[in-house]
């Protein structure tokens, strides 16, 4: 069994509902054949690379890529879905040496944003090691603007405490590398990942938000927001991928992340099972109010095509609906505007100039 690259989105999410070549070919109309950041996906052979590029983007279930085929090529993936998130993933296969003579590799890591490594936890990793060390030196000198990612994947396999000292371990000797080759200053991210659970996408939020030029303000609209609305917690989503594009800057809590993933897949079943259109699970109307036997509410509301809003409030808080609609659209309304000085290009920083009523308690 394999997937081929045009075929259509399994799991809950209806044909029509994923990343379709249609939004591509008009992507690239819009922006003027503008470069897209571009993120490479390496490590060594049965890392998961693949898995975790099928299961983020194209909502193949986890247990489906025991059956994925390795990869012989380098499998381009276009994620240009909203202005915001605007990326290719690059899949390239562990066993072929793209530093060699033979390849342009000045063409590859040329324009490439981010570079996630791939790293099998439950496996002997010295070798990905070594591997990881060659491929940071080499991309390094070719474009030294790249982020460095690694993924210590795999870790549902592992027990919490195993999992911290993996963690440590790859660390330290993949900095001490690092060190010995004068690279120091090199910075790489660590992750701990499985697909298995929500770590992948968490993981991958953090990747892409570091190439959204505009995360700054869209954090700071969102810390206006909940301040201002009595919200807790606040997550900007791509609904198709599930990752988040922003939060406000208070700490992410897993817990809160996964209970507004869940909301989000109710709110889109909901939608396909009982929805009047069949063309669309996700529109202008979406909008939805979960109150949890925890004194707890979620609330869901549309910012465009894409882009949902998804909050974590206490059920006291939420009496002031009425305001909190409001400065919802406050936030909706400046959301539209940097969208718009992005495609204008017209200058760097619109930022809101929607008031926000004040919240008070
Ligand atoms: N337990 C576990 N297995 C995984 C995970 N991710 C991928 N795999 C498995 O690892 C194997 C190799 O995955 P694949 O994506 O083909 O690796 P690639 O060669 O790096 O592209 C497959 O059987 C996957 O099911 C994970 O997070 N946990
Ligand atoms: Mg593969």
């Amino acid at each position: 069994m394999s997937y081929t690259e045009d075929e259509q989105v399994v799991g809950s999410f209806p044909k029509g509902f994923g990343y379709g070549p249609e939004e591509t070919d008009s992507d690239i109309g819009a922006s003027g054949g503008e470069e897209k950041p571009r993120i490479l996906l390496m490590g060594l052979r049965r890392s998961g690379k693949s898995s975790i590029q099928k299961v983020v983007f194209h909502k193949v279930s986890p247990n489906e890529t025991l059956f994925l085929e390795s990869t012989n090529k380098i499998v381009k993936d276009d994620v240009s879905n909203s202005s915001f998130v605007r990326f290719q993933i690059w899949d390239l296969p562990g066993h072929i040496d793209f530093f060699d003579p033979t390849f342009d590799s000045e063409n590859i890591f040329g324009g490439c944003g981010a570079l996630i490594f791939v790293i099998d936890a439950q496996d002997d990793y010295m070798d990905a090691l070594v591997r990881l060390h060659h491929t940071v030196e080499r991309a390094h000198k070719i474009n030294s603007q790249i982020k460095f990612e690694i993924f210590i994947h795999k870790v549902d396999g592992l027990l919490d405490d195993h999992k911290i000292e993996t963690q440590r371990d790859i660390h330290q000797r993949a900095c001490d590398d690092l060190e010995d080759a004068g690279l120091e200053k090199v910075n790489l991210s660590f992750h701990l990942t499985s697909i298995y659970d929500h770590s992948i996408f968490e993981a991958f939020s953090k990747v892409v938000q570091k190439l959204i030029p505009q995360l700054p303000i869209l954090e700071n609209l969102l810390n206006i927001l909940i301040s201002n609305s009595g919200i807790e917690k606040a997550f900007l989503f791509d609904v198709v991928s599930k990752i988040y594009i922003a939060t406000d800057s208070s700490p992410v809590d897993m817990q809160c992340y996964e209970l507004c993933c869940d909301m989000i897949d109710v709110v889109i079943d909901i939608s396909c099972i009982y929805g009047s259109r069949d063309d669309g699970a996700f529109d202008d109307q979406s909008a939805a109010i979960i109150k949890l036997n925890t004194n707890t509410v979620l609330y869901l509301r549309e910012v465009n095509k894409y882009l949902a809003l998804v909050c974590i409030l206490r059920e006291d808080n939420y009496n002031k609906q009425g305001l909190i609609d409001y400065n919802f659209h406050c936030f909706r309304k400046s959301i539209q505007e940097v969208f718009e000085v992005q495609q204008n290009k017209t200058g760097e920083s619109l930022v809101a100039n929607g008031t926000v009523r004040s919240h008070k308690t």
